[in-house]
């Protein structure tokens, strides 16, 4: 580990507005929520909070996740919302400035202070901070009154203005409510395919009134950035270099004369330097990994500012970590082509200057309203991606800028978060106005979370170069020129200086997918010119995004890109009968009943009709179809165990069509295209419904997140078939980064667990390079099985390592065990495996066992009330084989009483009327 010392450089302060500093926070008060257009509501609200949460909690509409509410409460969407407080007594009149300061406001308010109007606002993503001071002197009723126009009707206001931007048909990702790319707001707010449109609107961030004395200062936002010494966005920085530290803070009042700012820099609470900040060297830093990698170690810097007697007048800690994360898309150089990698540009990233393979998913909005999003909830979610062995996620633009907490969090789990400019699927106005609010945005954004080590990367949108500008040149190819030089003003002249000034930490790409870029050169005003479509043949270049509904495709591997890293891929699947239940009403349980049917926002309505009956039923058709071509599929007589048990077959095609897209993504880190990245589409869900995610709304984990947690272990054993050529190959694949031994076996069985008689080598020892595979047999699926009927034919591998885990000496075992069948298992002679569950209260463990049969997609399944999840999950067993499994309760209103509900199936019952 490189220890070296450390500089730290006062920076500029910046943006400066102008005893006895006040800090009132706004969610102490007592607030009333009212309408202009509905005389007749008046109900108490909170702060922060949207309208539709308000209202809801005071009962004037129902829960909005219910049925088909998302379309009934439409009206709120199209509603002004006046969030107004009870009078405030507590303000002094003695104060030298007064200021309103709004960490986000969602999304067009007009501010109200005693009566009078103090401005207006038009970004959810911005902080705003209004002085006041001149109002206070003459205020009779000291109330605060922040009404919200509705968003869906400014939008098809400001798309209708004169000489208003437009694209080509197509080019606007249309979900329902048309026209979000022309505001700054939540973009999946206006629907999204996996998600309800409520468009809601409220204080969703929290607000203070601040009063300040003369020499008062009060810190609205921070700027931390820790990197080495030379290090720029984008280029590898040296290892050996000193750390250097930047900092500064915007603040509203102004500066004494002779102010100073000081800084102190503790770890585990014993201060370890303090100073000036200026020029200071400090040794022995220790580094921040990832999870998986070594440990998070963090500081608390805390930076005082000083006046000219040295009496602190305002201080602010943040919690920091000393790591470099790069995106490295450099020249594969002449070393790595010795190596066997295709040339071509890298597409991966670099932590502390090592390379490692991501592992993770895509983060979206948890909630529809994430002003009801908890820390708690937050937490949870990121235990299961930790549990999950998920080392990144990909917080997905066109939701929101994540909260301090969720980068907290991160910092803590040692989870990257690739972060994201909001703005998605669409293609957005260059006008200046929309330029200089976006200018703001990305300010204040940036600024706020460059101090957290979690923080991996910014990306400027979703699928901007992959889709959006490839449907301007599908549909209007004449404009192509046009429509690109709109995005290089957005997502490169815009963005990219106010990125770099601010930090030279973190890696920026304009497109979550991309070819990358084709030269970086600081001299230039803007460094980045991107690739596009400037490939030679033969190389490989950047990250890939793959769907394809068409399921007779789903475990051919040739329909999978070829590229350095999948930051996207998926299918969609139910969630379980138990997610269902809460949402919908129980005689509309069933697979294609209207109710569901039209929460499946795959595909979307393309606008606001709530008869999307021809789309919908598209995907559910893609899922029921996956289901029948690849699995014995149920037809049990209980309606609803016939319901819960289709639900589950589309999570066990989803979880292994995910699994099969993983371990070829994985084999990719020995293969020419150097892979070093697999992050699914979606990690969680934001309601009830037909989605891409891996955990349900409340959340139960479906089948996916046990099977990406298992295929995402550091070392597993992988098949490979080319379903063309019949060639057939086993793989043993490493991330860690040194190289293991490994043992491997192979056994071939018949369903009823009898070992066949296939020439195989049964048992191997192979080493295995640092993030790399090895082949362990390489053979003709046809010559290998040949007089035995590919139905009854299944093979058992497993794999024993040596190794150790990356910045440990100490070596373990990492054990892996995959099964793979002959053909698909709809036509395999599926038998009663006569599985048999337990559970020790000594040991609080069920113990399941196979006693007749081999055992496919063994599920434990637990009843509503806890929410939980098992050590281990969708497994496979051969008759005799016993497995204690341990689980982690995240949330239980039973007692512990679930236990006693949980059942165990296999895709067997999937052949018979009852057991699901
Ligand atoms: C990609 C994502 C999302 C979308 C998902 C599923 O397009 O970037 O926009 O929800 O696939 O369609």
């Amino acid at each position: 580990m490189v220890r070296r010392g450390t500089q730290a450089i006062l920076a500029a302060s910046i943006a400066s507005v102008a005893c006895c500093q006040q800090v009132l926070d706004l969610s102490g008060v007592d607030w009333t929520l009212t309408s202009p257009n509905f005389s007749y509501i008046s109900v108490p609200a909170k702060l922060p909070s949207q309208a539709h949460l308000d209202l809801y909690a005071a009962q004037v509409i129902g829960n909005p996740l219910f049925g088909l509410n998302d379309f009934n409460l439409r009206w709120v969407a199209f509603s002004n919302w006046t969030y107004t407080s009870a009078p405030i007594t507590t303000l002094s009149q003695n104060a030298t400035s007064t200021w309103l300061v709004f960490n986000g406001l969602d999304t067009f308010a007009s501010i109200d202070f005693c009566g009078q109007h103090v401005a207006a606002t038009n970004n959810q993503f911005r902080q705003y901070y209004f002085d006041i001071s001149s109002i206070l002197p003459s205020c009779n009723q000291t109330t605060l009154s922040i009404n919200f126009g509705s968003a869906p009707i400014i939008a098809n206001q400001t798309a209708a203005l004169p000489d208003q931007e437009t694209w080509p048909y197509g080019v606007e990702g249309l979900f329902e409510f048309p026209n979000r790319q022309f505001i700054r707001k939540e973009q999946n707010d206006f629907g999204w395919d996996w998600g309800p449109a409520f468009a809601p609107a409220g204080p969703w961030q929290p607000a203070f009134i601040v009063q300040l004395g003369a020499n008062n200062i009060y810190i609205r936002n921070t700027l931390v950035d820790v990197y080495r010494e030379g290090q720029q966005n984008l280029l590898l920085p040296d290892q050996m270099k000193d750390w250097v530290l930047n900092a500064s803070v915007d603040y509203l009042g102004s500066l004494p004369a002779g102010s100073s700012l000081t800084y102190s820099l503790t770890k585990a609470n014993s201060t370890t330097l303090s100073g000036l900040l200026q020029n200071v060297t400090l040794v022995d830093v220790e580094l921040w990994w990832a999870i998986g990698q070594g440990p998070q170690i963090l500081y608390n810097l805390t930076l005082d500012i000083t006046d000219g007697n040295n009496s602190t007048i305002a201080s602010v800690t943040k919690r920091i970590g000393f790591r470099t994360i790069v995106l490295n898309e450099w020249p594969i150089s002449q070393d790595q082509l010795d190596q066997g990698i295709a040339p071509g540009n890298n597409w991966h990233f670099e932590i502390n200057g090592h390379e490692f393979y991501a592992k993770g998913s895509n983060f979206i909005p948890p909630d529809p309203f994430w002003a009801s999003v908890t820390e708690t909830r937050i937490r949870q979610l990121f235990e299961s991606v930790v549990e999950g062995n998920q080392n990144m996620l990909r917080v997905w633009s066109s939701g929101a800028y994540s909260p301090d907490f969720m980068y907290d969090l991160a910092d803590e789990m040692g989870i990257l978060l690739w972060s994201e400019f909001e703005f998605g699927d669409a293609l957005y106005p260059v006008d200046q106005p929309f330029l200089d609010n976006v200018k703001e945005e990305v300010l204040y954004q940036a600024r706020r979370v460059n101090h957290h080590p979690s923080l991996a990367f910014w990306a400027g949108g979703n699928e901007l170069e992959n889709l959006e500008l490839y449907l301007v040149n599908q549909s209007a190819p004449d404009q192509l020129t046009r429509y690109a030089a709109e995005y290089e003003t957005l997502f490169l002249d815009t963005i990219v200086p106010i990125l770099f000034e601010n930090s030279r930490s973190i890696s920026y790409s304009p497109s979550s997918t991309s070819n990358g870029w084709l030269s970086l050169n600081f001299s230039l005003p803007q460094p980045i010119t991107e690739r596009y479509e400037n490939l030679t043949e033969s190389s490989i270049y950047g990250d890939t995004d793959h769907y394809d509904y068409d399921s007779s495709h789903s475990f051919n591997l040739s329909t999978y890109p070829v590229g350095r890293f999948a930051n996207e891929f998926g299918y969609h699947s139910m969630p379980s009968l138990q997610s269902w239940r809460q949402a919908v009403d129980p005689s509309d349980l069933y697979f294609n009943s209207s109710v569901i049917t039209l929460r499946n926002h795959h595909y979307p309505a393309g606008g606001l009709f709530t008869d999307n009956y021809a789309n919908a039923s598209k995907g559910m058709g893609e899922m029921t179809i996956a289901a029948q071509r690849w699995y014995p599929v149920p037809n049990k007589p209980d309606p609803l165990g016939n319901f819960s048990a289709w639900c589950h077959t589309t999570q066990i095609f989803q979880a292994d069509y995910y699994s099969s897209q993983i371990q070829y993504y994985r084999r990719g880190s020995a293969l020419p295209e150097r892979q070093l990245g697999s992050l699914y589409w979606q990690l969680e869900d934001q309601w009830q419904a037909p989605t891409w995610a891996g955990i349900e709304y409340d959340g139960r984990w479906k089948v996916l997140h046990y099977v990406a947690k298992d295929i995402y272990q550091p070392v597993i054993i992988s098949p490979s078939l080319n379903v063309t050529s019949g060639d057939f190959e086993v793989w043993v694949i490493s991330d860690l980064w040194s190289s293991i031994s490994a043992t491997v076996n192979l056994t071939w069985y018949d369903w009823k667990g009898d070992q066949l008689n296939i020439s195989t080598p049964y048992s191997t020892n192979v080493s295995v390079g640092a993030i790399n595979g090895t082949q362990v047999l390489s053979s003709n699926i046809e010559n290998t099985i040949s007089g035995h009927n590919a139905s009854d034919v299944i093979l058992a591998m497993t794999v024993s390592a040596q190794g150790s885990l990356p910045n440990s000496n100490t070596t373990q075992t990492f054990e892996h065990t995959n099964w793979f069948h002959a053909d698909r298992l709809s036509n395999a002679n599926l038998v009663d495996p006569g599985i048999q569950l337990s559970y020790s209260n000594s040991t609080s463990t069920f113990t399941v066992q196979a006693t007749t049969g081999v055992a496919a997609w063994v599920w434990l399944d637990y009843p509503v009330g806890a929410v939980l999840n098992f050590d281990a999950n969708a497994f496979w067993l051969k008759p005799g084989e016993q497995k204690e499994i341990g689980y982690t309760v995240k949330s239980d209103t039973t007692g512990g009483k679930w236990v006693d509900g949980v059942t165990v199936r296999s895709l067997w019952n999937n052949t018979v009327p009852w057991g699901y």
